[in-house]
């Protein structure tokens, strides 16, 4: 066990037990609520995060206020979601991936090639549908409070540029714990890797991935583009971002409380979305500058390829229809 990994664990065994962080504010000291996310301080997700926090702490007065704790310093998404569940964490910012083994209805906004566009993401996620997949979680134990973007994920290796998807074969590719991810990797014939984000740098150093997945400021970030000099621009995946609230705290509180934590979060999105699209140039700038070879792809035999994916995944009659809702949301953005 290295000590990243040993730090980690203690403190995510003393959130578990409250002897830390505590989603009570009143164990925590008054009003001191806690965030989590995997991205360190200055990504967007995280800025987005402290500027819902900025807006809490003005409209309640001081009275609730948020700590983060960037990073990863917790432990990953799918951990931190689970003490999130259960009020040992009261506020997470995570990706789609790790809920779709909690919430069927996630999987629907997490498909490839969904979306046609961002404009159309965002109609989709700011509406009603997004409505729709942010409630079921509250059956989980969250409150979903808003989307952010992600911008488009496209593939990333070590090998060669990837043109086609026969140019995946035999590639060993790092995804996030989701089956929907294995099985899009799998259907374009490369085998999947499934790891939390904080593994990918080493691993492809140490050549036991080829290769992984993500947008232009993961990609960047997270420093994988030192090692992964070639960056094919599928952009199977605009699945949006969540951030979520336990609905532990969220329970113990007031109405008002609620309402005003739900405002802010709304609140917080258009600015999240303008320090996205400012990071997404300055990631893309800098994986350019530092002789990345990126490519043009044709997405249609990707999309082609991942059609059965599809059904297989979607296995109740409430998805199927979220899906037809978001395929006739389209073309009005264009
Ligand atoms: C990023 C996302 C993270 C995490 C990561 C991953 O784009 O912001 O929340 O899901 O991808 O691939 O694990």
């Amino acid at each position: 066990m290295n000590s990243l990994i040993s730090r980690r664990a203690v403190l995510a065994g003393m959130v578990a037990s409250g002897a830390v962080l505590s989603g009570c504010a009143r164990r925590l000291g008054p009003g001191l609520l806690t965030s989590v996310d995997t991205h360190p301080v200055g990504y967007p997700t995280v800025e987005g995060v402290r500027h819902f926090g900025d807006l809490l702490r003005e409209r309640t007065g001081g009275r609730l206020d948020l700590r983060i704790y960037a990073g990863g310093q917790l432990g990953n998404e799918r951990d931190t979601l689970e003490i999130t569940t259960f009020g040992g964490i009261d506020f997470n910012r995570v990706n789609l991936a790790p809920l779709n083994s909690i919430e069927p209805l996630t999987i629907v906004a997490g498909l490839p090639f969904i979306f046609e566009s961002t404009a159309h993401m965002r109609r989709v996620v700011d509406g009603p549908i997004g409505e729709e997949i942010l409630a079921s979680l509250e059956r989980h134990g969250l409150i979903g409070l808003c989307f952010y973007d992600s911008g488009a994920r496209s593939f990333y290796n070590t090998r060669g540029p990837i043109r086609t998807p026969g140019d995946m074969k035999g590639l060993k590719l790092r995804v996030p714990g989701s089956d929907l991810y294995i099985d899009m990797v799998r259907s374009l014939g490369a085998d999947a890797v499934p790891m939390p984000l904080d593994e990918v740098y080493q691993s492809l150093a140490q050549g036991v991935i080829d290769g992984a997945e993500n947008n232009w400021p993961s990609f960047e970030n997270g420093r994988h583009f030192e090692v992964a000099r070639y960056y094919s621009l599928t952009r199977h995946l605009l699945a949006p971002e969540v951030f979520v609230m336990s609905k532990a705290t969220w329970d113990d509180m007031s109405a008002d409380d609620q309402a005003t934590i739900r405002q802010a979060a709304r609140d917080s999105v258009p600015y999240m979305r303008q320090l996205w699209d400012e990071q997404v140039e300055k990631s893309r700038a800098i994986i350019l500058s530092s002789g990345v070879e990126v490519n043009e792809v044709d997405p249609a035999p990707f999309a082609e390829a991942m059609t059965g994916m599809w059904e297989a995944s979607l296995t109740t009659d409430r998805q199927r229809a979220l899906v037809e809702r978001i395929l006739s949301a389209r073309g009005a953005s264009r």
